[in-house]
Order: structure tokens, then C-alpha cells, then sequence
């Protein structure tokens, strides 16, 4: 059996009102994109609008646009497609920090990849950490440059009166009106007092209100928007949004001479087992996501030699950063049960961005300074794990950087949810900039065979300690009025669990052996200097090729603090004119 579904590909990206084919081998393309997702059909639809330039979108799924599945708003959206025909369903290697567990890691395929099985949640990153894509030499990205293409790829519905009473909020600047990405507030919204009692909790915890983060500032409680067609009330995919297909395998090689390749174009597999191969005139664009781009370059013999070398996979650059540098979050989930019978209709996607400071409090100074001071060895570490492909100095430099963002520059390293939901209530809560890498690698030469995907959860320890001071403040949260008023018990983890003097170890323990994954993998083909481990350059271009570029959440050098569509969405944005400009 075939475990892939392979509609139909090669179709020149055919949102534009008047596609041309204009290639006599039909074959042909002038680009070559290798994964239909969240990024690659955003690229796609920006590569087609001009004229004489072809496009084919290689994506091992199916088109899911009357999936129910996939167009349900209900909830928090993520979860209706999980272990379906839509999810690779990928689990972990064993999280040897995080006790031993191999965790799911749910990865759509689709057109439209991961979007059409996300939680919709439309937040943008920090600006100060997107700055900061610039100072390690990515020439040209930054916030402001990113600016616009936020706005191009938005349409904002604008909150009914109904809506901002129930706590919807924005900012009218911050948001496009033209875009092809629908982002709204669904009309299910609870509108109770809900809102405002969470949003008074967390004011008497020091938390300010935050009228719009979607400008590049995080910190404080919100309503957020979501990736959502708001009148039609289904979810709002890429797919939808920017596009309405077989399995790529590897790159297939012109030329190469060990310092340079050239691709020709794409092999893929029929559902007959038939290798075929598209050819790219121009480019081979990877938009497989974090977990199957490095893994194509692999396949390809771009990689770690350490690596492929015993997988009989010939070389043809060696780039050992592949796949390293995985940057993932672990998600911990708190529940209460109501007090009295309170139960609670509509959705409530309520949360709240906090920096070291908001955390620490007086303590942020003297943690800061210890961190400082073990910065290289954690580089000493991760560089010892990682196969050769990282260095201790590059380590340092990028651990130094993400501890002035977290300690100089106050970007939000923590991030809670809340909500309730009939008589429960709960928070999902996790770490955002972890310092712990992890890794992505083909564990054969056989494109079928998943790549093993390891987060690395914890493996630095301040990691752990971070996420265990946000359950306590989560308890905290639910003990302090006027939310306090509302939970009965908690019920996840039992009192008896973690009883509510619970020593740090007790809390440790309870973390370790209950995360799951929070899914927001990125960073393993990181646009970075080579020297720093980087992948691609700054016009996301492998090193060592001519014409091989990577679009998605795979480039993002450094973890965000906001979620991770509205950033990939930004940057396949700015991708397609660096492209277009090249040409
Ligand atoms: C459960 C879950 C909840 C999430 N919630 C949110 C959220 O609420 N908000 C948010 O902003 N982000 C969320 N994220 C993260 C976000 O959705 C992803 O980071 C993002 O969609 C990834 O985009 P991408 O373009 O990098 O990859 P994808 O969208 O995954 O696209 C990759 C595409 O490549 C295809 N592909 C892979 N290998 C091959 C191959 N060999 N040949 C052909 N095609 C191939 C895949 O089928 C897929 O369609 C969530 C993720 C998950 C899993
Ligand atoms: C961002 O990049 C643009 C263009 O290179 C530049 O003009 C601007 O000063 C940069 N902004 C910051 C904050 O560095
Ligand atoms: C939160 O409180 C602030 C006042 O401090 C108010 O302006 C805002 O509308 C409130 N938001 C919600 C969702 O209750
Ligand atoms: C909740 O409802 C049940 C059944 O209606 C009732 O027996 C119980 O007393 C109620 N509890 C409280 C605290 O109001
Ligand atoms: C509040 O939401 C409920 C559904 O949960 C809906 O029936 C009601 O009309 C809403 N009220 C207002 C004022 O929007
Ligand atoms: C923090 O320091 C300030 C000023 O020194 C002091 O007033 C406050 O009580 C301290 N807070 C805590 C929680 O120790
Ligand atoms: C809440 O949970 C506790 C412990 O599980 C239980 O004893 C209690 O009855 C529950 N309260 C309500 C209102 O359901
Ligand atoms: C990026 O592409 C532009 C336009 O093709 C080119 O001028 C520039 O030198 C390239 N930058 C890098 C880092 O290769
Ligand atoms: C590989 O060799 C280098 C020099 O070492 C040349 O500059 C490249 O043009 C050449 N590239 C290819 C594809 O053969």
C-alpha cells in the first residue's frame, strides 16, 4: 500500500485568473515547489502572478476543503484532523529529559499543510526578536521589513460591537484589508463576564492589558484573533486563502563538483511506484515544513556527511547543519473544575504574554546573571550533541543574543492560555525561547520512511525550571480574584499529585512526565550564517546550490514569541519578491 495520497501535481499555480502553461514539456516548470502548505502555497500564489513564469506545487496530500474536519471552528480547531489521512502523525525519539516519552507531533498533509489542522490562533511575533534576525547577518529582514508583508497577506474583519464587548480588541493600523488571509474574530466568541474577570486577575498580578499585540509587542492580557473566515465561519487555511498535487522525494542534480550543486528538478513517486521527476527551468523551492524540508536536502546528499554517509546516501554538499537546530516548545495543560455549577458557553481564547521580569520579579537580575555565566557551557552541550554541525562559539554567540532578548530587551518568554468550557476551566502554558536544540534526521535512504524527530525538550535545564515557574504562577493565577471565585478544584494535576505546597521537585515531576508537544518546530534549515549553523543564506538560498531555496518555518532562525503562521505567512510574503527580484 501507498501510504500517501497523490492527487494530481504539476498544475501551474493556478489561482491566477489566467495560468500559463507555458512550457512545450509539460514536465517543465520554472519553479519547482516541493510541499502545498501554509508557506508554499502562499509562495506559489505570489510566484504566479507573473505572466510568463510556471509554477508546479508538488504536495503529498489531497485537497481537504469540504473536510469537516478541516473547515470546523469549533474549539480551538487543532485536534478535529489528528491521526486522520490529513496528519503524518509523527511521534518523537524518546525525550530523554522529559522521561523517556516519545511524544505525538502532528504535522499537516494537505493543501495547505499545517494550517488546516492548526489552532487557527492569529498572534504575531515580538519585533525586538525579529530585529534580531538581522543582527546575525540576515541582511534585509528585520520587523520593518517584515511590516508590510503582514499587512499584504491580511484581511482583518473588523470586530462587531457584539464582539468587542465579549473582549475582541485591535488596533485599526496594525491590520491589512486586502489580503488573501482572512483573520477574524469568530462570532461564537463567550460573551459573558468571563473576559473581563480573567482580564481583572491578571491586572492584579501586574498583567497590562494589551489593545492590539499584532504590532510587535506581546506583553499583557488579550483576546486574540484567529485564521478564520469569519461570515462563512469555517477555518481559513492556506488553501483557502491562497490556492484552490504527489510526494516529492529528492532534489535530482544537473551538475555538482562537491563546492556547488545545480539542481535539475524534483523526483517524486507515483502511486505506482513510478519515479518520476519534474524539471525547475529556474528553482527547486522546498515548503515541505520543519520536519521534511531537511529531511529532502538529506535525501538529496545535502547534509552531514556523519550522517548520510552510513545511510549509503552519496554526498553531494556537505552542510552538516541540516536538521540540527530544532527549536520546539514544550505545552504543560492545567484544568479546574468550576466552583458552584457554573458552566461556560462560546470560545475563549484568552491569553497572556510575560517576560523574566514578570516572572522573576526581584529575582530577575541575579538569574539573568547566572544564566549569563552558564551560557557557554550549555553551548559546550548542545554543540557536543549535535554531531559535529554546531559550534561552541556559534552556540554562544546565538545563546548570548536570545539572553539579552529574554533579560536586556523584556520579550515575552512565557505564554499562558485560559479558557473554560462547560464546567471546566484551564490553561495550556509553555515556554517560548527555549535554549534547549533539538534535531531532524532521515534515518534512510528511503524517502518513505520518516525522519526521526527529535525536540530535545529540556535537554537544558533552565528550560524545565522556566516551565515549572509557569505552572506555579498558573496556580497562582487561579487562586487570585476575582477568577478565584470561580474554580472549585484542580483536577489536572490532582491535589494529590501536586498538592498545593508542592515542593519544586514535585512540580518538576509532574511536568517532565506530562508535556506534550506544543508543535511550533522550526529552525532546521535556519537562515543563519554558515558559520553560525546556518542552512540558507538571507534569500533563503542552501548553501553550496545554485538554485535549491527553502520557504518555511524551517528558515526561521530563532523561536518566536508570537505563533507561527502570521510569521511564515510574512516571510513566504517577502520570499516571493526576493525571488522575483533575483530574476
Ligand atoms: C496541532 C497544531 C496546532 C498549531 N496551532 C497553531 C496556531 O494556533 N497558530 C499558529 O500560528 N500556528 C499553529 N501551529 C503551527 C503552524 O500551523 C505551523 O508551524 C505551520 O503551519 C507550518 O507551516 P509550513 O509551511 O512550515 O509547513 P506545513 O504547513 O506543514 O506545509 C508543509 C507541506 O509539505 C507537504 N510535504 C511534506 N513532505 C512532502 C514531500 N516529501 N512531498 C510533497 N509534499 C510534502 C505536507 O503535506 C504539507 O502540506 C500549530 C501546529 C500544529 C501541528
Ligand atoms: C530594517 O531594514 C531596513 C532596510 O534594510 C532599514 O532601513 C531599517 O533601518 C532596518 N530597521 C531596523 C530597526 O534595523
Ligand atoms: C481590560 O481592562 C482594560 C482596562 O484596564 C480595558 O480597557 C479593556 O477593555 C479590558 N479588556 C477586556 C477584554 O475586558
Ligand atoms: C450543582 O447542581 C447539582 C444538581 O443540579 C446540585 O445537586 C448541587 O447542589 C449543585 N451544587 C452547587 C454547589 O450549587
Ligand atoms: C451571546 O452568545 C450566545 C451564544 O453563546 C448567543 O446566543 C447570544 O445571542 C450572545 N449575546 C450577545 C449579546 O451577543
Ligand atoms: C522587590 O523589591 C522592591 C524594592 O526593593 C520591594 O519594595 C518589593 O517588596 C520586592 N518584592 C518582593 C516580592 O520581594
Ligand atoms: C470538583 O472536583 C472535585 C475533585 O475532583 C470534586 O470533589 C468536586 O465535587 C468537583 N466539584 C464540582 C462542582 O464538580
Ligand atoms: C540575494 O539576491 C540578490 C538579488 O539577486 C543579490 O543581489 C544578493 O547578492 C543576494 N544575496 C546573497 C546573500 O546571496
Ligand atoms: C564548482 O567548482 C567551483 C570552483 O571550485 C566553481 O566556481 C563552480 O562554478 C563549480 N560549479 C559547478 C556546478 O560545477
Amino acid at each position: 500500500m501507498t501510504p500517501y495520497t497523490l492527487a494530481l501535481a504539476a498544475l501551474a499555480a493556478t489561482i491566477h485568473p489566467t495560468p500559463t502553461l507555458a512550457s512545450s514539456d509539460p514536465n517543465t516548470f520554472d519553479f519547482v515547489i516541493v510541499g502545498g502548505g501554509t508557506a508554499g502555497l502562499a509562495l506559489a500564489n505570489r510566484l504566479s502572478e507573473l505572466p510568463e513564469i510556471t509554477v508546479a506545487v508538488v504536495e503529498a496530500g489531497s485537497d481537504e476543503s469540504t473536510n469537516p474536519k478541516v473547515t470546523t471552528v469549533a474549539g480551538f480547531g487543532g485536534g478535529a484532523g489528528f491521526n486522520t489521512h490529513i496528519d503524518w502523525a509523527y511521534e518523537t525519539t524518546e525525550q530523554i529529559h522529559a522521561g523517556g516519552r516519545r511524544l505525538e507531533y502532528h504535522s499537516g498533509k494537505a493543501w495547505g499543510g499545517t494550517s488546516t489542522m492548526n489552532g487557527m490562533t492569529y498572534i504575531r511575533a515580538e519585533a525586538a526578536q525579529i530585529d534580531a534576525w538581522e543582527t546575525i547577518r540576515n541582511a534585509g529582514w528585520n520587523w520593518s521589513t517584515l511590516w508590510p508583508y503582514h499587512l499584504k497577506s491580511e484581511t482583518f474583519s473588523t470586530p462587531t460591537i457584539a464582539q468587542l464587548a465579549a473582549g475582541a480588541s485591535y488596533i485599526d493600523s496594525y491590520h491589512g484589508r486586502n489580503g488573501p488571509l482572512n483573520v477574524a474574530y469568530q462570532y461564537g466568541l463567550h460573551n459573558g463576564t468571563f473576559a473581563s474577570l480573567v482580564n481583572e486577575t491578571w491586572q492584579n498580578l501586574g498583567m497590562p492589558f494589551n489593545q492590539d499585540a499584532s504590532g510587535g509587542s506581546l506583553r499583557g492580557f488579550f483576546v486574540w484573533p484567529q485564521t478564520l473566515d469569519r461570515e462563512a465561519n469555517v477555518r481559513e487555511d492556506a488553501a483557502r486563502a491562497y490556492y484552490h498535487p504527489r510526494r516529492g522525494d529528492r532534489i535530482s542534480w544537473l551538475q555538482s563538483n562537491g563546492s556547488e550543486a545545480v539542481a535539475d528538478g524534483v523526483e517524486y513517486t507515483t502511486p505506482d511506484g513510478k519515479a518520476c521527476v519534474l524539471h525547475a527551468k529556474r528553482e527547486v523551492i522546498l515548503a515541505a515544513g520543519s520536519v521534511r524540508s531537511p529531511a529532502i536536502l538529506e535525501l538529496s546528499g545535502v547534509g552531514n556527511p556523519k550522517i548520510l554517509s552510513p545511510l549509503g546516501i552519496e554526498i553531494k554538499i556537505p552542510l552538516p547543519a541540516v536538521g540540527e537546530n530544532a527549536l520546539e516548545q514544550p505545552n504543560s495543560v492545567m484544568l479546574y473544575n468550576s466552583s458552584g455549577n457554573n458552566t461556560f458557553t462560546g470560545f475563549a481564547p484568552y491569553v497572556a504574554y510575560s517576560s523574566a521580569r514578570d516572572i522573576f520579579g526581584n529575582n530577575t537580575q541575579s538569574i539573568s546573571a547566572e544564566i549569563s555565566s552558564q551560557l557557554e557551557s550549555w553551548a559546550v552541550k548542545t554543540a557536543a550533541e549535535s554531531n559535529g554541525a554546531l559550534s561552541v562559539s556559534a552556540l554562544t554567540s546565538l545563546y548570548t543574543l536570545q539572553h539579552d532578548l529574554i533579560f536586556m530587551q523584556d520579550v515575552p518568554c512565557v505564554e499562558i492560555l485560559t479558557t473554560a468550557v462547560g464546567g471546566t476551566l484551564a490553561s495550556a502554558f509553555f515556554i517560548l525561547l527555549p535554549f534547549s536544540r533539538g534535531r531532524v534526521h532521515v534515518t534512510s535512504s528511503a524517502p518513505g520512511i520518516y525522519p526521526a524527530v527529535d525536540p530535545g525538550y529540556f535537554a537544558i535545564d533552565f528550560d524545565r525550571v522556566l516551565q515549572r515557574e509557569i505552572a506555579k504562577r498558573v496556580a497562582r493565577f487561579w487562586g487570585t480574584e476575582p477568577v478565584g471565585s470561580l474554580v472549585g478544584n484542580r483536577v489536572l494535576p490532582t491535589l494529590q499529585d501536586v498538592p498545593g505546597d508542592a515542593t519544586d521537585e514535585e512540580w518538576d515531576d509532574w511536568v517532565l512526565g506530562s508535556v506534550t508537544a506544543n508543535h511550533h518546530l522550526l529552525g532546521t534549515t535556519a537562515m543563519l550564517p554558515r558559520e553560525l549553523g546556518g542552512v540558507v543564506n538571507s534569500n533563503l538560498t542552501v548553501y553550496g546550490t545554485r538554485n535549491v531555496r527553502v520557504v518555511d518555518a524551517s528558515i526561521l532562525p530563532a523561536q518566536v514569541s508570537g505563533h507561527l503562521t502570521s510569521i511564515i505567512y510574512a516571510v513566504a510574503e517577502r520570499a516571493g519578491d526576493v525571488i522575483k527580484d533575483g530574476l
